[in-house]
């Protein structure tokens, strides 16, 4: 090749990669194109290899202005991707702007439900008298929700529990005394529980029946506990639930405890019942391995909703799981 041949193969590669570089738009295509004419297999050096056959004054010449062109290329190369750089922040940039003159979204406030909320405020009074609060399985035994608690086989208070049976000869505890009769078994007395959660039964549906409801029972063993106690804490519980109420007890009957007792409050000129309570009878104690000998005990029940229900003035405990928003919200 002569040194004009190289000449104008040099210009036309340099300006062949001209158009390369200007035409990529993404910085690997660029990098393709560096490769291609700057690389060491590369146009530029295929043009090179054709000095063998120049003069030695001649090759200095085509040295320089293949330097000339490297480095011209070299520049174009820096500059188109900087300009690639810079265009793909200012993308990002306008991507993850934030309009701030956007319409924000709605996100309505979420409250406790009132079976929640009630929940809470016992639990709240009992721990503030030193109860320790406990919980256990919805699905149990006959033995945890009826044996264990002095249901007897033939005892008519049995037949009273219309109870949701599983397949399996479980069933869906009908109180949560279950979750006492396990804390009894496994801890020592002294012991002051408060037990709360789901309870089901089976039943019919209506404005004061639901078959999922909510219990929450509170009991205390001790050496000398009497019914005496019994009576102070449900009082003091009560007025610091409704205020100041009167309180009154009035003989019942429970298969688990003896003497048993119902109570109601005054609540706008009327005696309402707001739960039962009672000693804990002998046998429910023996049946934990506790000595009714030297223990004692007391224990209370009541349902959440009843009293949510009289708390707030529901009129229908269906409301409270209607899941609907204008009732919900009034609380
Ligand atoms: C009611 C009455 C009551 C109890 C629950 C209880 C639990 C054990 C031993 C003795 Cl493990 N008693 N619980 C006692 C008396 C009444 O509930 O009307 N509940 C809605």
């Amino acid at each position: 090749m002569s040194l004009s041949e190289i000449e104008s193969q040099l210009s036309a590669v340099q300006q062949r990669a001209t158009e390369d570089i200007s035409a990529a738009a993404r910085l690997d295509e660029l990098d393709k194109v560096r490769v291609k004419y700057l690389g060491k297999k590369g146009d530029l050096s295929q043009v090179l290899g054709g000095m063998g056959k120049l003069s030695a004054e001649e090759r200095p010449q085509v040295g320089k202005l293949a330097n000339e062109a490297k480095t011209a290329l070299q520049s174009q190369l820096e500059a188109r991707k900087a300009a690639l750089q810079s265009a793909a922040i200012s993308a990002q940039i306008a991507a993850e702007t934030v309009d701030v003159t956007m319409p924000g979204v709605y996100q309505p406030q979420g409250r406790i439900h009132p079976i929640n909320s009630i929940i809470d405020q016992i639990t709240d009074i009992f721990v503030g008298l030193g109860y320790t609060v406990a919980q256990s399985q919805e699905i149990e035994s006959d033995y945890y929700n009826f044996e264990a608690l002095n249901f007897l086989p033939d005892h008519p208070a049995r037949d009273m529990q219309d109870t949701l049976y599983l397949p399996n000869g479980q069933l869906m505890r009908t109180h949560t005394s279950n979750t006492q009769i396990r804390y009894m078994e496994s801890n020592e007395p002294p012991m002051r529980v408060l037990a709360s959660g789901r309870c089901y039964r089976r039943d019919t549906v209506d404005a004061t029946h639901a078959a999922v409801f909510h219990q929450i029972e509170f009991f205390a063993v001790d050496k000398s506990i009497t019914f005496t106690d019994l009576r102070g804490t449900v009082q003091l519980f009560l007025e610091a639930l409704f205020g100041d109420i009167e309180v009154r007890f009035r003989p019942s009957y429970f298969p688990f405890t003896e003497p048993s007792a119902e109570v109601d409050v005054r609540w706008q000129g009327q005696w309402l019942e707001v739960m039962g309570c009672g000693m804990i009878d002998p046998n429910v104690l023996k049946a934990v391995g506790a000595d009714p000998e030297i223990y004692s005990g007391f224990a209370a029940g009541l349902g959440v909703e009843r009293l949510a229900m009289v708390q707030s003035e529901i009129d229908d405990i269906r409301r409270l799981y209607s899941s609907d928003l204008r009732f919900l919200k009034q609380f």
